[in-house]
């Protein structure tokens, strides 16, 4: 495990040249609740943290309610056709071979329910792929094995490699969050429209975090996008979800989605520039005013 780290961070040291590895959100990890992350035994999806992805949990329970009485009725037809339909059952078979009522009704019935599911699956697709006025923009680049960071509007930029297990608690994370957490974290502020460009540098990875209903591949040369607004404070993880070589498992993504006013101090603490495009800034100025 060693060896891929040290092996990854020598592709990183290639990769970016002078990219500074900022010791980013270490710090936060102890305060803020783990929400997003995988369970014990869990069979379903995480709890949702954004609009996006509750629409998506919606929409899963939906077509549930569609595909299992589709799946019993065909399985109740095989049945019967397989009982009272073999040779032995009924030795001298029909010799019909049309139904015109029945082929309409076969045909016409499916395109209902497909008309059905895309008009809720449609406007959800075009939700998550037209873009909102970011109020934050990140620029996130694939690495064969870690991840880069860029906050455009501050010239902040760092890299992410996991951390190893007898490195978790000092970051404030447990035991299980091996092969998830991060030396660094994103750091977002709840409540706004963060949108994430997504690249890579070498070859495609895929950035996602389970719980935000997001996931976009980044090709080299190009710049996907996607965006997310988290609902509630808290720590989530994803992991690489496009098999990228050999270290794939090992380039997992840690979220901190934080206060405002923490996510400026945490901002501030990374040297930021034009902390004035950062949301909420004027509102945090007033405050610390009103406080002296
Ligand atoms: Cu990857």
């Amino acid at each position: 495990m060693t060896f891929i780290r040290e092996y990854g961070r020598l592709g990183a040291g290639l990769a970016t040249g002078a990219m500074a590895v900022a010791a980013a959100g270490a710090a936060l990890a102890q305060d803020l609740p783990f929400r997003g992350e995988p369970l014990p035994r869990g069979t379903s999806m995480q709890t949702p943290a954004t609009s996006l992805k509750a629409e998506v949990v919606w929409l899963d329970n939906m077509l549930l309610w569609i595909i299992v009485p589709i799946t019993l009725l065909v399985t109740v037809l095989l049945i019967w056709v397989i009982v009272f339909h073999n040779s032995r059952a009924n030795p001298t078979p029909a010799r019909f071979s049309h139904n015109s009522p029945l082929e309409v009704a076969w045909t016409v019935v499916p395109i209902f329910i497909l008309i059905f599911i895309g008009s809720f699956t449609v406007p959800a697709l075009f939700r998550q792929q037209i873009m909102p006025e970011a109020e934050v923009t990140i620029k996130v680049t694939g690495y064969q094995w870690h991840w880069g960071y860029e906050y455009v509007d501050h010239d902040v930029e760092f890299l992410s490699f996991m951390l190893q297990r007898d490195e978790l608690a000092e970051h404030g994370y447990e035991d299980r969050h091996f092969l998830l957490a991060t030396d660094t974290a994103v750091v977002v502020p709840v409540g706004r429209d963060i949108v994430m460009q997504v690249t890579a540098a070498d070859v495609i990875h895929s950035w996602t975090i389970p719980a935000f209903g997001v996931k976009q591949d980044g090709v080299p040369g190009r710049l996907a996008e996607l965006w997310f607004n988290v609902d509630e404070e808290g720590i989530y993880f994803g992991q690489c979800s496009e098999l990228c070589g050999q270290a794939h498992a090992y380039m997992p993504i840690t979220v901190h989605a934080v206060s405002e006013a923490a996510y400026i101090a945490w901002l501030e603490e990374q040297g930021a520039t034009n902390l004035a495009a950062a949301p909420g800034y004027a509102e945090h100025r007033r405050q610390l005013a009103a406080s002296e």
